[in-house]
């Protein structure tokens, strides 16, 4: 198929195309591949909406998906080409920021893998995100163009007209393919509008924001600091909703709803809140059709279920009246009648929608009008029940219930790690590809030293491989035999990147007094910051100042290595992961709802340097306490400290002269000379007089517990079988096992 598509379209043979030409040849055949497998219609269908779907590069996952990735690379090895070089051409689509987006890309995997009749909805933004550029030491950002005219977007003749109080604008439908392994073809629907116009950014990602009809879908997550910002964001979530809202109707009218019945016809799951305006909007159009308001809300919340994925406050949004005025009245009087029948059944100012500082909080929406409140990991569901939404699950204990996370094995296992695939394919045969649990079956090699050696050699092999990438790519050489300390995701200070700042001090200072580590360290960092995170970018400055200073110091460098990636994404995470021996997931305990990032890097091999947060826990729990280096203040003890208000960062300072050391190391000659000096200040003033997120409270049991996980690296036996047990007890683990717990408990798809 593939030499007929490239004779018609080139006139070419395999070996006479370019591998520009192959790809485009491949992109073809995959589309129709894709479309033939479309499956018939079920009655009752599933919506995932979401303002972000971090799908990652496609080729490699549609033939793998199709079954077909190993003939094809065959039949172009024989003609001297090769997949990944062909692979290059593929501009990674910039639909995502971190895990929610990440996330909601494996569900669409693992929901057509499973069968299930269930689509993505979002939006298609030109520029994406913003390319992260690392200049002068900091980030920069810049646009990230991502769509060619030949691309996996398929144009639909398919649009709605959307209203706002101030124009009316007409969507445009793409969609993508979503191959499922060995299974059904289901659609990412993105909406678009046809007067977006990329050339109104200038410089970096400025450009007008008030400018709806040219920005409407030019980037994902606009800076929203200011209000110009915040009522854009308005705008995005009304149009990708008004959008869904409609779509979804017409779809199940077609099926044969009369939209009494419509919750036979529709599942929604609400992915966070930036799609919560689905609700009254729904309403709205079901009031149109004739239905009476309470029986339309009642239908609605028959239909919907909400997704929570963070416990922290800028997360929960919570849009001024005012602002929703402005863009979308028709909502209004929906949800003030919303929110008045809460205040009529609940004397708790806590569960309103709407506060005394007129502000419209979106979770709140969810959680009374949908029938299902999911978390995304065991420990972020009870602090969900008894701690954040407390007085929620007081009203609907039955609403409320565990999901954790999971991830899709074909990309962060098949995909990304060919070695070790073919390795565990020989030793335990192909079955784990369909059923992730079948990895236990690793675990009785665990004695086997020719099977512990193999699994060293693999990792050794993939870390040569980053090294030359990054030796490629960003000009600085590492050692593939020292221990790659991997710290990968966005950049937060709840996830704590500054910890693991303050521990390259802690080891700079230590070398340089004699105290030579046994085997050479390189620390990895990849993290975007948002534009408008100050201490973020501050704490980019920090890490990238260390890594000159640390890679350009001759007495250190043979020892430690501090490498911060340039654009970290899905394309770098899937050479990141298999490299990686430590894997640091050191959020502060009760902040991190779950991280994925620590699933795919315990599938790959790495064993966990974390806290008990998240799924660290569970994994923890799965690995046993010999196979994962946990340290830190439990959750419990954190979260009295919030509530006590008896955390004070100087105390520690002032206490201890080790931290001091670290954290004055931060404004001392040897960095200011290398930084910018109000940069550093703010971030020593920060740590030392803040600290939302402790890291002072954890830095010296970090530095304790890593220290003794650096020691075991060189028991290479010991760390073997760490490796092996951590793989063979990932299978929990996959989003096929997450998706099919939602469509059994929340869905019921068929
Ligand atoms: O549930 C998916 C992920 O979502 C987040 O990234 C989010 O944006 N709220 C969380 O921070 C992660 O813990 C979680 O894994």
């Amino acid at each position: 198929m593939l030499e007929k598509i490239l004779h018609n379209k080139y006139k070419k043979t395999i070996s006479e195309c370019s591998n520009e030409e192959l790809y485009f040849g491949l992109l073809e055949m995959t589309k129709e591949l894709a479309d033939k497998k479309y499956r018939t219609r079920s009655k009752k269908k599933l919506y995932y909406i979401s303002a972000e779907f971090l799908i990652g590069k496609l080729l490699s996952n549609h033939l793998i998906n199709l079954g077909i990735f190993d003939q094809i690379s065959e039949l172009l090895t024989q003609n001297n080409k090769s997949i990944t070089e062909i692979e290059n051409i593929e501009l990674e689509p910039s639909l995502g920021n971190g895990g929610l987006g990440r996330l909601a890309a494996c569900f669409l995997d693992s929901i057509a893998t499973l069968g299930i009749n269930g689509d993505g909805i979002g939006l298609n933004y030109h520029l994406g995100l913003f390319r992260q550029i690392l200049n002068d030491k900091r980030q920069k950002e810049t646009v990230n163009p991502w769509m060619t005219d030949e691309s996996w977007l398929i144009k639909r003749d398919k649009s709605y007209m959307v209203q706002f109080k101030d124009l009316t604008v007409t969507s445009k439908l793409y969609d993508i393919a979503v191959t499922g392994f060995d299974n059904r073809t289901n659609w990412l629907h993105l909406f678009d509008i046809d007067s977006v116009d990329e050339s109104i950014v200038k410089e970096g990602i400025s450009f007008e924001k008030g400018d709806i009809t040219h920005n409407l879908t030019l980037f994902l997550y606009p800076d929203d600091s200011d209000e110009k910002g915040e009522l854009l964001r308005i705008y995005q979530q009304y149009f990708m909703v008004s959008n869904s809202a409609q779509m979804i109707l017409e779809e199940c009218i077609s099926k044969g709803s009369n939209l009494h019945d419509l919750y036979d016809y529709a599942v929604i799951q609400i992915n966070d809140t930036h799609p919560t305006m689905v609700i009254p909007e729904l309403i709205r159009l079901l009031i149109k059709q004739g239905i009476e308001i309470d029986e339309a809300i009642e239908i609605v919340s028959k239909t919907c279920a909400y997704t929570n994925h963070t416990i922290l406050a800028e997360a929960l949004e919570k849009w001024p009246i005012k602002y929703l005025q402005q863009v979308v009245p028709q909502l209004l009087p929906i949800i003030e009648i919303l929110d008045n029948k809460v205040r009529r059944k609940y004397d708790d100012s806590s569960v309103y929608i709407i506060d005394t500082k007129n502000r419209v909080h979106m979770a709140h929406i969810d959680i009374h009008y949908s029938f299902s409140v999911n978390g995304v990991a065991a420990l972020h569901t009870e602090i969900l029940k008894q701690n954040e939404l407390h007085n929620f699950y007081k009203i609907y204990p039955q609403k409320f219930n565990n999901k954790t996370n999971g991830i899709t094995f074909r990309r962060w296992l098949i995909h990304c790690n060919p070695l070790l695939t073919a390795y565990l394919s020989k030793l335990i045969g192909n079955g784990f590809k369909k059923n992730a649990d079948e990895l236990e079956k690793l675990l009785s090699f665990v004695e086997n030293r020719t099977v512990l050696n193999t699994l060293l050699q693999i990792k050794r092999e993939n870390k040569k491989s980053l090294k030359e990438y990054i030796l490629k790519t960003q000009g600085v050489e590492i050692d593939e035999n020292s221990i790659f300390d991997i710290h990968i995701k966005r950049l937060h200070e709840y996830k704590r990147q500054q910890m693991n700042a303050l521990y390259i001090i802690h080891k700079y200072l230590e070398i340089k007094s004699g105290k030579k580590p046994a085997t050479p360290i390189t620390i990895l960092f990849g993290a975007k910051a948002a534009p408008s995170y100050i201490i973020a970018k501050d704490i980019i400055h920090l890490v990238l100042c260390l890594q000159e200073l640390v890679n350009n110091d001759k007495d250190v460098s043979p020892y430690l290595k501090v490498v911060m990636v340039e654009n970290y994404n899905v394309t770098l995470a899937e050479k990141l992961i298999p490299a990686c021996d430590i894997s640091e997931q050191i959020s502060l305990a009760s902040k991190e709802a779950s991280g994925t990032g620590n699933m795919k890097l315990m599938l790959n091999g790495a064993v966990t340097l974390g806290t008990m947060d998240g799924a660290n826990v569970e994994i923890a729990k799965l690995v046993g306490e010999d196979n994962i280096y946990i340290f830190g203040e439990s959750s419990e003890k954190v979260i009295s400290h919030y509530e006590n208000r008896d955390y004070i960062s100087k105390e520690y300072y002032e206490g201890d002269k080790e931290i001091r050391q670290m954290v004055d190391f931060i404004i001392g000659d040897t960095l200011i000379k290398i930084g910018n000096k109000k940069n550093l200040m703010r971030l020593y003033h920060e740590i030392i007089n803040t600290d939302w997120f402790m890291t002072l409270l954890d830095i010296k049991e970090y530095i304790k517990k890593k220290e003794e996980m650096l020691a075991d690296y060189n028991n290479r036996e010991k760390w073997a079988k760490m490796m092996l047990v951590n793989i063979g007890r990932a299978g929990y683990f996959s989003s096929d096992r997450t998706i099919a717990e939602y469509n059994k408990d929340i869905w019921h798809v068929s």
